[in-house]
């Protein structure tokens, strides 16, 4: 065995042993905790390519990154020559870097334990362990880079399992409201290709900075409301669903949410009106900004008198059943209207209203006080880019949205032609998004549909392609289709 491969499965059997003793003292795997400091730090450039190559896949990505980057420095110094003290030196460094690592924006509250001495212990295992392959006698290492490899695939999958149970315990509850909607139909069940009304749970986009989901323990778990209120509160998951839930329809955007992307979902809603919960905590209402927080550490705040003209709630419920892991279980604030890094946090648990400006998640990190509003958009469902059509007639399907006030008109245009007005099917909700259809006429060869909409207030739809950042999306969505 060279010095690369004994490094290599130095690194595996120290990963194996760390992430062994993370997931028996069910505190937060190592792989997440540096991932956590990657996303945490990352400067803004970074993390907006980042987005924009891996969309959803960025978690998986950055969690490889790192075992690849841990085996690498591994495969190093087992290669490096060898001086007195190298082997122990490199492994009370990388002892630090796990104790420096568990005291990360941390999970508490997570039902799980938290505690930065687990983390260490972890750390301290995995560079004991490496340093144990590092010095071992030949025979023992290519077992141990094995055991090693079977420890950390165990522990990944175990940790994983617990969070999908937890998280599927969560969502069982199903929760009545006061206001139930009608079933959502809007006429165009039948048109081809178009985004379902109602998006699926399990293909609504997950947006976070959290290597995973915080999986909130029902017992445990309190919402405060703090700071300038005449009354404060502490409310467990009954108390707050007491103060009574009503239903709303509604799409949630993430700013991040590019031409023709699926970085927005549409869904209906259960929720306690924001202004139920701060009334009845007496907020007074000179005081400017409510900050929303949650388990993990996230700030987000807003000016108390952006609820004067946009209806916030605390949301618990989506599609009829508690909130999953993923969306913010136990409950989450959400402003339709609003884009979601800047609508309030995922698993909430505290309201603290107070009169100076608040330093929010994402401000240290090159994002501009929010809140920012969501700017009318609209998408093409079908045909996709790239479709081989028939010559002659084609339907042409899709979605736009201009919550809160809701879509008036959608617009389709062939290559340069003029604009014609599109089919709208009938409207949910006015923060739902819209579905609309039209047919056009098509010859042989290469066309480009181009679709815009018009908002409620008369404001046509920017057709200036602007990236995300720093206010969001703007330009015409295109589908470049060839007739034959
Ligand atoms: N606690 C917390 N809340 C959060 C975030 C987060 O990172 N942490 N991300 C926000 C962002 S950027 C978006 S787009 C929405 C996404 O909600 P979803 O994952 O349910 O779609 O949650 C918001 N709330
Ligand atoms: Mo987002």
């Amino acid at each position: 065995m060279n010095g690369w491969g004994r490094g290599v499965s130095a690194g595996l059997a120290g990963l194996g042993a760390a992430e062994t003793v993370a997931a028996a003292t069910r505190s937060r795997s190592l792989l997440d905790a540096a991932g956590q400091v990657v996303i945490d730090l990352g400067p803004l450039p970074v993390v907006e390519l980042t987005v924009q190559l891996l969309k959803a896949a960025d978690k998986p990505v950055i969690r490889a990154t790192v075992a690849a980057t841990v085996l690498g420095a591994g495969a190093l110094l087992g290669q490096a020559p060898r001086r007195v003290g190298r082997d122990v030196l490199s492994v009370a460094a990388a002892a630090t870097a796990g104790a420096v690592l568990s005291r990360q924006r941390s999970e508490a509250e997570a039902g799980g334990s938290d505690k930065a001495s687990n983390t260490g212990l972890a750390a301290g295992t995995g560079a004991l362990m490496a340093l144990g392959v590092l010095t071992a006698p030949a025979p023992a290492v290519v077992p141990a880079a094995l055991a090693g490899t079977v420890g950390l695939a165990a522990a990944l999958v175990g940790q994983s399992r617990r969070r999908l149970r937890l998280n599927r315990e969560s969502a069982r509850r199903v929760l009545q409201s006061e206001r139930p909607l009608p079933p959502a139909v809007d006429g165009a069940e039948g048109w081809p290709g178009v985004s379902p009304l109602h998006t699926p749970i399990q293909d609504f986009y997950v947006t976070d900075v959290n290597m995973r989901p915080p999986v909130v323990d029902l017992r445990r778990w309190r919402l405060a409301v703090t700071g300038a209120v005449g009354n404060p509160l502490v409310l467990s998951y009954d108390d707050l669903l007491a103060l009574g839930l009503v239903e709303f329809d509604a799409a949630m955007v993430c700013i991040h949410n590019r031409l023709g992307w699926n970085r927005i979902g549409n869904t209906r809603w259960t929720g306690v009106p924001l202004h139920r919960v701060l009334s009845t905590a007496q907020a007074e209402p000179q005081e400017s900004f409510l900050v929303t927080r949650a388990v993990d550490g996230f700030e987000s705040s807003m000016p108390l008198r952006l609820l004067d003209g946009l209806d916030g709630y605390v949301a618990v419920g989506m599609a009829g059943r508690a909130l999953t892991a993923a969306h913010g279980f136990p409950a989450r604030v959400f402003i339709p209207g609003v884009y979601g890094q800047y609508t309030g946090a995922k698993w909430l648990t505290e309201l603290r209203l107070q009169t100076k400006p608040n330093r929010d998640y994402w401000l240290p990190r090159g994002w501009a006080r929010g809140p920012v509003r969501v700017r009318p958009l609209s998408r093409i469902d079908a045909p996709v880019d790239r479709a081989r059509v028939p010559v002659g007639q084609t339907d042409i399907v899709g979605v736009a949205w201009a919550p809160p006030a809701g879509v008036t008109e959608v617009h389709v245009a062939v290559d340069d032609q003029p604009w014609t007005s599109a089919e709208l099917a009938t409207e949910l909700a006015p923060a739902a998004w819209r579905r609309w259809r039209t047919q056009v006429t098509l010859t042989a060869g290469q066309h480009q549909l181009r679709v815009r909409c018009i908002a409620q207030d008369g404001s046509l739809q920017d057709a200036e392609r602007r990236p995300p950042f720093p206010s969001g999306a703007t330009g015409h969505h295109t589908s470049s289709v060839t007739a034959s």
